[in-house]
């Protein structure tokens, strides 16, 4: 093999339009900023990765400026003139000089992956233990703020095969209101599809109570982050107290609080995000720890554009089984894309890529035009 060493790392910031506003409880989105990653080896084979945030620090501590600060700053000294098939010893060295970050190490991380893969000419996949599945269950999110436009689009999303698991961001303004925006999409489109709701932390325990008692009788299926990622007892006594299944999403950020999530039975399914948790080795461990403890599994997202969302997919192709499903959907969101291929679904499934590394080309052009 010719010079495999790492020679540059390189990260863009990119502000990509979504198609519609996608509302959440504490923001709404109409631009997803991202991070793109791109490292360099001695002979310019690159490899690319992609972080996604929502809401500024809204939705969580890591913001793209954090990130793109952080990994120039302090993790990319710890890479050069490294050979990145070490990406298990250099992500250990990086993380006892680098405490949390986990957006941060999840973009050089899956960078690393990817042209170790590139290097290799395999799929990065075969990196971390080889796909299971060649294709996965994939939701949909409503989220337009508008009860019919949602029904609308579920209509249609149903109609041309494109999902049958929707998820309901609920949690922005009303309760009641909110419970009853899903009673109305249930009546339209309830019979053919499987309902699930976000809540994002918006509701107290005292509220989620009163309101998982409607949810659940009407058939919502899983209640995500009911309250705010602190409240580990609320999120306990919710579990406790209602048999619809209760996902632990942002309070799911390390493998430690994973950890203390499931043995304080503080949820009973857990969202997976590559970002979220730190890069793929992690998403690995954390779905071990929630096999081991009879948790379900959901393949989450954080919105990422076609980079992002093949190495979602990449490492859920090796997770043996996925309760909920996953919710990839990032890309159909977009206006535009970075990359010269897309997302592929068919049959309510998205089809998991077998190109080499991760599978996505940058458009250069593009990146130009998207980035700050
Ligand atoms: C979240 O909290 O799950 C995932 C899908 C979506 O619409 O928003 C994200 C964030
Ligand atoms: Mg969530």
């Amino acid at each position: 093999m010719d010079n495999v060493f790492i020679d540059s790392v390189d990260t863009y910031i990119c502000d990509l339009p979504v198609k519609r506003p996608h509302q959440l409880a504490m923001t709404t989105i109409t631009t997803q900023a991202i991070v793109i990653t791109i490292i360099k080896d001695k002979s310019g084979r690159t490899g690319v990765s992609e972080v996604a945030t929502i809401g500024g620090a809204s939705y969580g501590d890591s913001t793209v400026e954090a990130i793109k600060a952080n990994v120039d700053k302090y993790i990319v000294p710890h890479l050069i003139d490294q050979s990145p098939i070490h990406f298990n010893r250099i992500m250990t060295t990086v993380s006892k000089y680098v405490r949390g970050n986990y957006f941060a190490k999840a973009a050089i991380e899956t960078a690393l992956i990817d042209l170790a893969a590139k290097q290799r000419e395999i799929p990065a996949y075969e990196l971390f233990g080889g796909k299971i599945h060649d294709s996965l269950p994939l939701a949909w999110t409503l989220a337009s703020g508008d009860t019919t436009k949602d029904i609308e689009e579920a209509q249609e999303m149903l109609h041309t095969k494109r999902h049958n698991i929707f998820k309901l961001k609920i949690g922005h303004g009303d309760p009641t209101a909110n419970v009853n925006h899903v009673g109305e999409i249930i009546k339209a489109v309830g019979d053919q599809s499987r309902i699930t709701v976000d809540i994002n932390q918006a509701w107290d325990e005292y509220t989620a109570s009163k309101q998982i008692r409607a949810l659940e009788e009407m058939g919502v299926s899983m209640i995500e982050q009911p309250p705010p990622t602190w409240n580990y007892e609320g999120m306990k006594r919710l579990t406790e107290k209602f048999d619809v299944s209760i996902l632990a999403d942002e309070s799911t950020t390390s493998l430690h609080d994973t950890y203390r999530i499931i043995k304080e039975r503080a949820g009973d399914a857990v969202a997976l995000k590559p970002a979220k948790h730190g890069g793929i080795l992690e998403t690995r461990k954390i779905a071990g720890i929630a096999e081991a403890a009879g948790f379900g599994i959901y393949g989450g997202t954080m919105i990422e554009s076609t980079v992002g969302n093949a190495i979602a997919a990449s490492v859920y192709s090796t997770i043996p089984e996925f309760k909920f499903g996953t919710e990839i959907f990032g890309p159909l969101l977009y206006q535009d894309k970075l990359t010269l291929e897309d997302i592929k679904v068919e049959n309510f499934e998205i089809q998991i890529p077998d190109d080499i590394g991760f599978g996505s080309t940058l458009d250069y052009d593009k990146l130009n035009h998207y980035q700050r």
